[in-house]
């Protein structure tokens, strides 16, 4: 008898509690666990400047203290590109979960060249997004984008990236600059994950 009690209390404790529970889950998964994430200060010289570039191009990615918008040195981009080029660091590990952020922020040192490039996010499964700027400005800018305002690439896609049209988390790559056309030198500080 205790037993068939016990057995009608847990259930009705499993009815009563269930659906609260799958509630609170999914209200903390959509939730961002932090309100900023820093992807660089480009202050640690440890830390890789990637470039990658076509047979028709010249780019070089250093850390340089001819400017800086935080700390000592910021991120200096040239190109001559013709065919493609670009610049980039990987994501750390543990930075790489965008879930719940909103904006990119980036700050940029511009020199009014009147050249466009892009910056390309790549995701877990190597799929890419992309925002494209013009270099019409002079000295620092920030630049606040909306994590939905990057497009996917039309242009190319890895041949073995999942192409669904979404962020999958961890991300992988911030490609802070990178361009198909251009002579221009770019210095880049403050890289930025937001939750607002
Ligand atoms: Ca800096
Ligand atoms: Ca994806």
């Amino acid at each position: 008898m205790l037993r068939f009690f016990s057995a009608i209390l847990t259930l009705t404790l499993l009815l009563a509690c269930g659906p609260e529970t799958k509630k609170a889950v999914s209200k903390e998964e959509t939730k961002p666990a932090v309100e900023t994430i820093l992807i660089s200060d480009f202050e640690n010289n440890s830390k890789e400047l990637i470039t990658y570039a076509g047979p028709q191009s010249k780019v070089t990615a250093v850390y340089s203290t001819e400017k800086a918008k935080s700390g000592k040195q910021s991120a200096k981009v040239t190109h001559q590109t013709k065919d493609w080029a670009g610049a980039l660091i990987t994501v750390d590990e543990g930075k790489g979960d965008w879930t719940g952020m909103k904006t990119f922020r980036m700050w940029v040192f511009g020199s009014n060249s009147k050249a466009s490039f892009n910056i390309d996010l790549e995701d877990a499964k190597k799929e890419q997004f992309r925002y494209t700027i013009t270099d019409d400005f002079e000295g620092w800018k920030e630049f606040v984008i909306p994590l939905s305002d990057f497009k996917w690439r039309t242009d190319w896609q890895a041949s073995d990236a999942v192409l669904n049209k979404k962020y999958d988390y961890p991300m992988m790559t911030v490609q802070f600059c990178t361009a198909t056309l251009g002579n221009f030198t770019l210095y880049f500080d403050d890289i930025v994950i937001d939750s607002k």
